[in-house]
């Protein structure tokens, strides 16, 4: 068993479909370990998205993610990582397979509807980061 971190950005939770997202998961198998709605701290985005700080798109992504409440997951099911990567798509909706999260709920890459940890180190350091 694995377990995962998914967050509905502020664009999901604003058209409200995070009921919708949370059933395609539970369809999937998935058991929600933890699930909490909350506005993100700035620091704590900065230091999510560290990767791409030198990106010019940077502050953008990091005010987006503080624009409204996210939904925070701990999901778990066998080779749950990559099972959700695979249901959320590409980072760029117009890019993601029709039937992925980010196709069918996202409209542009900076506003992608969903995040889900990418390996199993991230999300290690993700449920700590988000669940303390
Ligand atoms: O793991 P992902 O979210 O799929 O991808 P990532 O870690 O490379 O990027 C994190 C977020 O940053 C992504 O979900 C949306 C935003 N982003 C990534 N690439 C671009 C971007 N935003 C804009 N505006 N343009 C980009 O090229």
């Amino acid at each position: 068993m694995e377990e995962t971190l998914v967050i509905i950005k502020p664009d999901g939770v604003r058209q409200k479909a995070v009921g919708e997202i949370i059933a395609r998961f539970e369809r999937r198998g998935f058991e929600i370990k933890a699930m909490k709605q909350t506005v993100l701290e700035e620091a704590v985005v900065m230091e999510h998205y560290a990767h791409l700080k030198e990106k010019p798109f940077f502050r953008e992504v990091v005010y987006f993610m503080i624009s409204g409440p996210v939904v925070c997951m701990i999901l778990e099911a066998e080779h749950g990582i990559a099972s959700v990567r695979q249901m959320v798509g590409a980072t760029n909706p117009q890019e993601a397979l029709p039937g992925t999260i980010r196709a069918d709920y996202g409209f542009i890459s900076g506003s992608n509807v969903i995040h889900a940890s990418d390996c199993p180190e991230a999300a290690e350091i993700e449920i700590k980061r988000f669940f303390g």
